[in-house]
């Protein structure tokens, strides 16, 4: 009575239920049964305290074994919901992985014991890692789709590369794939959903959004999230679309429209949408009683509605199964689910001195000697010295050399291409940025690889995550750092957590640039913040601060080859000042990670700093210098996070006095770890406390008489450093 789900993926050779033979409906219905029974095993398993969460895909088995069905793992790519098993079963994901996640074994192939059951994974299957945000995995499926298609289109850049992040991420791609995403209705609601469908549409991407409409998330209704109620009506003016609006619990009318769907994607002609009507039985989850908002009158009507019981009558109606063989069907199912069960609960637990691994690339170091690398002697023209280059030039010749040097990287964001009409690039010069630092990209490399987004930081930021997941290198821009919030969602649910929570079997390795801080005079409130210290709290990512042009460079060259996500931040006061200016140092120069400089020796006390209270800090030095006979010892951390801990103590050591300073507010900053890990580690070598610099805890004002009252001037600076002196 067993019949491999491949078969089912060809066509059946009887024709009597649209298309499909008598042992291919057993097959649906065994595979949605089972669905069921590894639902109700673990609702017993988490009753017996076995299991520690549940949630059941219980009434969406219709739609989702359909999904699964209709598409080829392995070759499409999947981003599920958290309660997607019948659409994980149908891909293939044995009974026993989905219990080994549900015991939090260290064998759970998805996770190694570190996420919920029913968060799915599986390198090889194509099913991506999934978290429990509702619709950061749209945007995923997106620029996972548009990676497809950029590697149909350039695939030599698909080509295996050593010596850099390419060297950990082989490259599989085909013309015709289609990238299916799920989602309740409830989902829709978050802008999330509508930036993809606004990028899907527009790049008429094979993306297929599922929508697994079960009336309710948790305990709110269809027509609170929805107006009018019904999503079908609200998306169907989107161009490119082929939409499909379907009773979802059942599996036939939903195999149908899954395979109509495909086949637009598959020939090119833009994205698809499935909006399955299905049922809820199961309460939103083990820690939810929809009886306590749902009448009884409803929860009735949608029982009736039941896929499971449903489909087993029409097994029985249509003379395909006995109940007899029913039952049979179904103890071998029940044993199956059980056997899974208890050999999971056998499985070994995961080791509590392997929770830091995978947090970074286990492959690649960014903070290793391959990344320590000279400057290039400065070019002559003429017998003359170039003069040297500032922030900007050098962070736009980095951009330059490495597209170059690298066809997986793609540049996009707000502003960010020369011109999105390119007729119009025949007669003027481009925009390349509000601060000109992607200025040619595009002119140089093409509109496929350099290009305008949405004006939608989340968008930016969600559709890296897929694009850096088939192993492309996305450098995306934000076009200042005051407006990264509507991303901070995708940064630190999504892009920085992916390699963790899969325990390495995913990675984005995305690079965020962001210009960043104030000093500008007239930047108020909304072009001036800092906040590094919110990205340093966030551990997967890297967070990156130059100084100067040089280190910018450096630093931007190995945050572009390296395996992780990096968040750059550039100073925007730094862009064009005459301080930090370099010749440029040639298209392989790469600063390693984690290693300060000392960019002003001295034996008197330590100042540890970075980004722009570099130059303060030395024109303090200087001054404390010349009227008080101190010398200051500069370091420059350089980068954030991962931070040169030896470079302070040792520095530390030998002034035994310290000021960390910092142009973001005092409280709650950035320096104050840094100030409290030296309070901490080298207690024993301080002669006076350790002193913090920043601005005040407000924000930063449009006059410059308050601007520089906010913000640390090089005249505080030189206050502490000689109060410091005191002691
Ligand atoms: C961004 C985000 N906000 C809130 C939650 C908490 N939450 C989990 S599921 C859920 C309801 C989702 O409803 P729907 O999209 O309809 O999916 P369903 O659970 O009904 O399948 C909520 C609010 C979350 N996981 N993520
Ligand atoms: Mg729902």
């Amino acid at each position: 009575m067993e019949l491999a789900v491949s078969a089912l993926r060809g066509s059946g050779t009887e024709t009597a239920y649209d298309g499909l033979s008598a042992q291919q409906l057993i097959e649906i219905y065994r595979l949605m049964f089972l669905s069921r029974r590894l639902d109700d095993r673990e609702i017993l398993l988490k009753r017996q305290q076995k299991i520690y969460f549940q949630i059941s895909g219980a009434g969406h088995e219709a739609l989702q074994v359909a999904a699964g069905l209709a598409l080829r793992p392995g070759y499409d790519w999947f981003f599920p919901y958290y309660r997607d098993r019948g659409l994980c079963l149908a891909l293939g994901v044995t009974p026993e992985e989905m219990m080994l996640q549900s015991v939090g074994a260290a064998t759970d192939p998805a996770s190694g014991g570190r996420q919920m059951p029913t968060h799915w994974s599986s390198p090889a299957l194509h099913i991506v890692s999934t978290s429990s945000c509702t619709g950061t995995q749209i945007l995923h499926g997106v620029g996972c789709a548009e990676a497809g298609r950029y590697f149909s289109r350039h695939p030599e850049a698909g080509a295996k590369h050593e010596g850099d992040y390419r060297a950990f991420h082989d490259v599989s791609f085909h013309g015709d794939e289609v990238s299916l995403v799920c989602l309740g209705e409830g989902a829709t609601s978050e802008g999330e959903f509508w930036e993809a469908m606004n990028t899907a549409s527009n790049g008429k991407l094979p993306v297929l959004f599922c929508v697994e409409d079960n009336g309710y998330a948790i305990s709110v209704p269809v027509e609170v999230n929805t107006p009018g109620g019904n999503i079908s009506r609200i998306v169907a003016n989107f161009p490119n679309f082929h939409f499909a609006e379907i009773d979802g619990t059942d599996p036939v009318v939903c195999l149908r429209a899954f395979k109509a769907a495909a086949e637009h994607c598959r020939a090119g002609r833009g994205p698809a949408f499935v909006h399955g009507h299905c049922t809820r039985p199961y309460s939103h989850s083990l820690s939810d009683d929809d009886k306590l908002y749902r009448s009884t009158a409803e929860r009735e009507a949608d029982a009736l509605r039941d896929p499971i019981s449903r489909m087993r009558e029409r097994l029985i109606h249509e003379g395909i199964l006995s109940e007899a063989q029913l039952a049979d069907l179904e103890r071998s199912v029940d044993r199956e689910a059980e056997e899974a069960a208890d050999r999971a609960l056998q499985a070994p637990l995961p080791r509590v001195e392997d929770i830091p691994r995978n947090v970074y690339s286990e492959d690649l170091d960014p903070c290793g000697p391959a990344f320590a690398a000279k400057p290039a002697p400065p070019a002559e023209d003429g017998g003359k010295t170039v003069p040297p280059k500032t922030m900007v030039e050098l962070i736009n010749s980095c951009l330059h050399d490495e597209m170059n040097r690298d066809p997986r990287i793609v540049v996009y964001g707000e502003d960010v291409a020369d011109a999105s009409r390119e007729q119009a690039l025949a007669e003027v010069k481009g925009k390349g940025g509000v601060f000109k630092l992607t200025s040619g990209l595009q002119t140089r490399f093409g509109s496929d690889r350099v290009f305008n987004s949405p004006l939608a930081e989340a968008n930016i930021v969600g559709r890296a995550v897929g694009y850096a997941l088939r192993g492309m290198k996305p450098v995306v821009e934000i076009q200042f750092f005051d407006y990264i919030w509507p991303a901070m969602h995708q940064i630190r649910n999504e892009l920085s957590v992916l390699r963790w929570r899969s325990n390495g079997s995913w990675a984005a390795p995305v690079v965020i640039r962001a210009p960043i801080g104030g000093y500008i005079s007239g930047g108020s409130i909304y072009h001036s913040q800092s906040g590094e210290s919110i990205f340093t709290h966030i551990p997967g990512l890297r967070v990156v601060f130059p100084s100067n042009a040089l280190d910018a460079n450096g630093l931007l060259r190995t945050a572009i080859r390296c395996d992780d996500p990096v968040l750059f931040l550039e100073h925007k006061r730094l862009y064009r000042e005459a301080y930090g200016r370099a010749p440029y140092p040639g298209p392989d120069f790469t600063i390693p990670f984690g290693k300060a400089k000392i960019v002003r020796p001295g034996a008197d006390l330590t100042l540890v700093t970075y980004g722009a209270l570099v130059p303060r800090a030395l024109q303090a030095a200087e001054q404390a210098r010349r009227e008080h006979g101190i010398e200051t010892e500069i370091l420059d951390l350089r980068t954030l996070s991962p931070y040169d801990w030896e470079a302070i103590a040792e520095s530390v050591r030998k002034t035994n006095r310290v000021i960390v300073a910092q142009e973001d507010m005092i409280s709650w900053g950035y320096g104050a770890e840094i100030a409290a890990r030296i309070a901490s580690d080298l207690f024993e070598d301080l002669d006076a406390p350790v002193k913090r610099i920043g601005s005040m805890d407000t924000f930063v004002a449009y006059q410059p008489i308050l601007e520089d009252a906010i913000l640390p001037q090089p005249s505080e600076i030189l206050k502490a450093i000689v109060d410091l002196r005191r002691y």
